[in-house]
């Protein structure tokens, strides 16, 4: 059997893909397909494109900053005190749908294979920054947890929020087994900074920065969003009505 993308993906969580590649080219029928609930099978059907590789970038390509937005240090004690002890007390949980739930320690993940890689982060609020990130491919820490058949979305809960509604994000399993996914720990070739999110961010290269969490504390496996604060997948996405799927 000839292993396309196409069929490769197919396998990852038993998803069944069936798309028409005329149609699903028009960038117009892919801004459709994404809006609204039923964006995530819709979306799926782009696997061509879900499935190529954000660009890299050169070194020398780097922003010589790189701005910060959004949350850039969460109020609660409990954070400020894993500021204090340099994050040595703080343990990232993997549970939900999976068979054998983790948590994992920053050395541990520090210590597991990793990937770098220099992206480009664009941000809805019309900036762009180019930087480098250093971390745990997720698919990794699914299959160390053994993800379960059931789960459909990965979903990110970050120690930060805005006037009480806590920050998360999710995505889906096309997004989560993809190559440049990664936990990132570090960012420039140093520890990810508080500002960017210390200990551990989310890098999902192929969507827009909202996306990209900072803070994540527990990744849970679920099989559905609508249980999760406002339904909709994000902290955007339920009080602004952001696109859960932001795909670039
Ligand atoms: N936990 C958390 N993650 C977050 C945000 C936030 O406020 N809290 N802001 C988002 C937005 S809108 C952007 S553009 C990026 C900003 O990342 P940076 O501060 O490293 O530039 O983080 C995203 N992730
Ligand atoms: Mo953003």
């Amino acid at each position: 059997m000839i292993v396309t993308r196409r069929t490769l993906f197919a396998g990852i969580g038993g998803l069944v893909i069936a798309g028409c590649d005329r149609i699903d080219a028009s960038p117009n029928v892919r801004k459709l397909l994404s809006l609204g609930e039923d964006a995530t099978f819709s979306a799926q059907r782009l696997v061509t494109d879900r499935a190529a590789l954000a660009p890299e970038f050169a070194a020398a390509q780097m922003s010589p900053t790189f701005r910060t937005n959004g949350n850039t240090m969460p109020g609660s004690a409990d954070y400020a005190s894993h500021v204090a002890g340099n994050f040595a007390d703080w343990r990232l949980a993997v549970d939900g749908l999976v068979a054998r739930p983790l948590s994992l320690s920053l050395a541990q993940l520090r210590a597991a294979p990793h990937r770098t890689q220099i992206t480009r982060h664009d941000c809805v609020e019309g900036w762009s920054a180019i930087g480098q990130w250093t971390g745990t491919p997720l698919r990794l820490l699914l299959q160390q947890a053994g993800l379960s058949t059931n789960a459909r979305f990965i979903v990110f809960h970050c120690a930060d929020d805005s006037g009480g509604a806590p920050y998360y994000e999710s995505i889906d399993l096309i997004d989560a087994f993809h190559p440049q996914t990664i936990l990132a720990w570090g960012m420039n070739g140093t520890p990810l900074a508080v500002p960017h999110g210390a200990p551990v961010r989310l890098r999902v290269e192929r969507q827009l920065g909202y996306k990209q969490a900072k803070y994540v504390m527990r990744i849970e496996a679920v099989a559905s969003l609508s249980g999760l604060f406002g339904g909709k997948g994000g902290y955007w996405e339920d009080v602004a009505g952001y696109q859960w799927y932001a795909g670039i």
